[in-house]
């Protein structure tokens, strides 16, 4: 069989299919979104189901994000958020992100991306205005830093989408829940 483009080699081939996984992945998130739409009507309310569909992702993609990062307990909640912006977004995402505007007791940051793969192709129409399309990612780095007994609450700041420049999402520690020890001293 011959080919028009000659044969590729086998970094060709892994980074075009890489490239169309990153695509189908972008495409099916945008259909999740317009079916809600759909299906939910309120804008509101397809704020607050991406959210949730995000925690509950995130409260098990920590275990995945432990088991392939082989990082380390984070000593503090600054090292947290380099970790979610440094290594957490380029496992799941493939991008990478930066951590600014802490505040003076290191409880609240902001994690801002400047490219976001869950946004190519989308252009939002007027009936959409209040949409949070990316919200889903909040409630992933929520749910997920439960899971390492944190809480919590992370809201959008900035969104590209809305006319922003960068997308900005702020992380502000709630409470840090102290790990028991699974086993009784005798
Ligand atoms: C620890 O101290 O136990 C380490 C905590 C690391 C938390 C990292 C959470 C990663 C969340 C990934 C978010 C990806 C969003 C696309």
């Amino acid at each position: 069989m011959s080919r028009a483009s000659g044969p590729r080699s086998g970094d060709a081939i892994f980074a075009s299919v890489e490239r169309v996984n990153a695509e189908l992945f972008t495409l099916t998130y945008g259909a999740i979104v317009r079916q809600l739409l759909t299906d939910l009507e309120e804008v509101e309310e397809v704020n607050k189901q991406l959210d949730q569909m995000g925690y509950n992702i995130g409260i098990r993609l920590i275990d995945e994000f432990l088991a392939k990062s082989n990082v380390g307990r984070c000593v503090d909640f600054k090292e947290t958020a380099e970790m979610i912006a440094k290594v957490g977004f380029k496992m799941f995402l493939g991008v990478t992100a930066s951590v600014t505007n802490w505040d003076a007791d290191g409880t609240c940051c902001s994690i801002v991306l400047e490219d976001n793969p869950l946004v190519d192709f989308v252009e939002l129409p007027d009936t959409c205005q209040g949409l949070y399309y990316c919200n889903i990612l909040s409630g992933v780095i929520r749910g997920a830093l439960e899971m390492v007994s944190m809480k919590t609450e992370v809201t959008w700041i900035r969104d590209v989408l809305r006319g922003d420049d960068a997308f900005e999402l702020q992380v502000k520690l709630l409470k840090q829940v102290p790990e028991e020890y699974p086993y009784k001293d005798d």
